[in-house]
Parts: C-alpha cells; structure tokens; sequence
C-alpha cells in the first residue's frame, strides 16, 4: 500500500544512487515513473508532513584523516592522552563518512516554519568544536560555551550573516547569537587554535541532518512534496539528489564521496 518513487539525478560532479522502499523496508525500489501516479493527497502549504528520509554516506579507498599535534597550548594537549585527528574525514572500518552535513535545498518555498524554542550549542571541548557540523534555524538561538580551562577565540566567518569574533578566556563562559539569513556554511575558526574549526548552516527549515559516526542522517516530518536534496561535506563538496517524499513513507537516500564514485557516473 505504501509507495515510494525516486528520481536518479545526475549532480555536477557525482552520482547519487536512490532507492525507494516501503516504511517498513521490505519494498523492492520502485521505478521513476512512478513518481507522477502518487497520490497527490492533502496538497497545500502544511509546514510539517509525515515523510521521512534515511541515508547513509560514504567514503570507501579514500585517504584517512590526519592526526594533529596540539602541542602549541599544553593546556589542550593535556585534554588528549592518544591522538587527536582533524575531524575531516571521520570514517569507519566500513568507510562510512561522519559530518556530512544534508538538508531540503529547494522545494519548501512558499511554507513557513516555526523558529524552534530552544537554544543550539556549540561547544569548545577538548579544544575542538563540538559537533564539528551542525546547523540551526534563521533566528534560532546560538549558545557558544568555552568549556575548557584555557582561552579561545570564537570566530564566526559568514558571508551572508554579520561576522563576529569573540575571546572567551575563562572556562564556563558563553556567548548568545543569532543568525538572520539563510547560509550554507557558516565557517567557525579559533584565532588561538588553528587546528579548531566547525561548520554551521543556518536554514530558514529544520529539514536538515547530519551523518553519524556510523554515517547514517536522517530527516524527519517531511511535508509531501518534491525535493531537491543537498549533501555537503568540507573536503569533499556537495551532491545532489531530486527525491518525491509521500506522507507516511520512507525515502531512503545514499551519497557516495568515494575517488572514482564520480567516474562510474559515465
Ligand atoms: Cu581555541
């Protein structure tokens, strides 16, 4: 009873394999075609659906991340007994791709959304930001805290919103903003730490998430709809998809940054 079709775009410079299956996942893929004969039940501006998207990104034969040296402030190498890596290129032993950042490119024009009550946090914790890749509402409250024992120096480096740049010297410290424009990223650096950096999207939707450490995201409350779909990654770049969401399904979406994922496309 349940249906799900899918379109197979080609992006700029990779392919994204789509499979479309049942929400309980024991649909075979159903063929494109089929995205014109869903239903098109209660069409309109609802802001919120019952449509869900999962995936998984990755990033298999690829270079691993790199291991770095805090040595420049023994306050932060202390906060590391073992080693510390630059947070990249986060893979497991299955090269499945943490930090890829995914969200509703275009398709929510025209719906509004609800400003969510509760604040997003950006930590500085062991002297790396935490999460490295995250995202927030336009007018969603940010709360940035220092929680270590040394000084950091949170720099913001929009291009659309106000850049801002702020030292907190003293552990427990926080900073509130807010972003009011939508961004896809927004850069943090730490001017004392040059091995500190995250990534913040600001997004007018909160139809966004961002890949586990087992590379998996997901997308919840959809409304139904066509949708182009948008992967980022830092190193890695961007990919895109088209996916129909039907309300009560789930799409399931799969990105692949692996060297030669492009070249299979031909
Ligand atoms: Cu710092």
């Amino acid at each position: 009873m349940k249906k799900i079709s899918l379109l197979m775009v080609f992006a700029l410079i990779a392919t994204v394999l789509v499979v479309g299956c049942g929400g309980g996942g024991d649909q075979a893929a159903a063929p494109a075609q089929q995205a014109d004969s869903a239903p098109a039940a209660a069409p309109g501006p609802a802001a919120t659906g019952s449509g869900t998207i999962e995936g998984n990104a990755k990033y298999i034969n690829g270079d691993p991340d790199a291991v770095i040296g805090m040595d420049a402030d023994p306050v932060c190498a202390s906060l590391h007994p073992g080693e510390v890596h630059t947070e990249k290129v986060v893979i497991d032993d299955d090269g499945n791709l943490a930090n890829v950042f995914v969200y509703v490119k275009s398709g929510l024009e025209g719906k509004s959304f609800p400003v969510p009550g509760t604040a997003h946090m950006l930590d500085q914790m062991g002297c790396q930001y935490k999460p490295h890749v995250s995202g927030v509402q336009v007018g969603q409250k940010l709360v940035v805290r220092n929680s270590d024992p040394t000084l950091h120096n949170v720099h913001a480096r929009p291009k659309s919103n106000k850049e801002f740049n702020q030292g907190q010297p003293f552990q427990g410290m926080e900073l509130e903003h807010t972003f009011d424009k939508a961004e896809v990223m927004v850069p943090f650096k730490c001017d004392v730490h040059p091995w500190m950096s995250s990534y913040m999207a600001v997004l007018e939707h909160p139809f966004f998430g961002v890949s586990s450490e087992q590379g998996s995201f997901g997308i919840e409350n959809l409304p139904a709809g066509d949708y182009v779909l948008e992967a980022w990654h830092e190193e890695f770049g961007t990919q895109t998809v088209e996916v129909t969401i039907v309300d009560g399904d789930t799409a399931v979406v799969s990105f692949d940054f692996s060297p030669g994922a492009t070249a299979s496309a031909g």
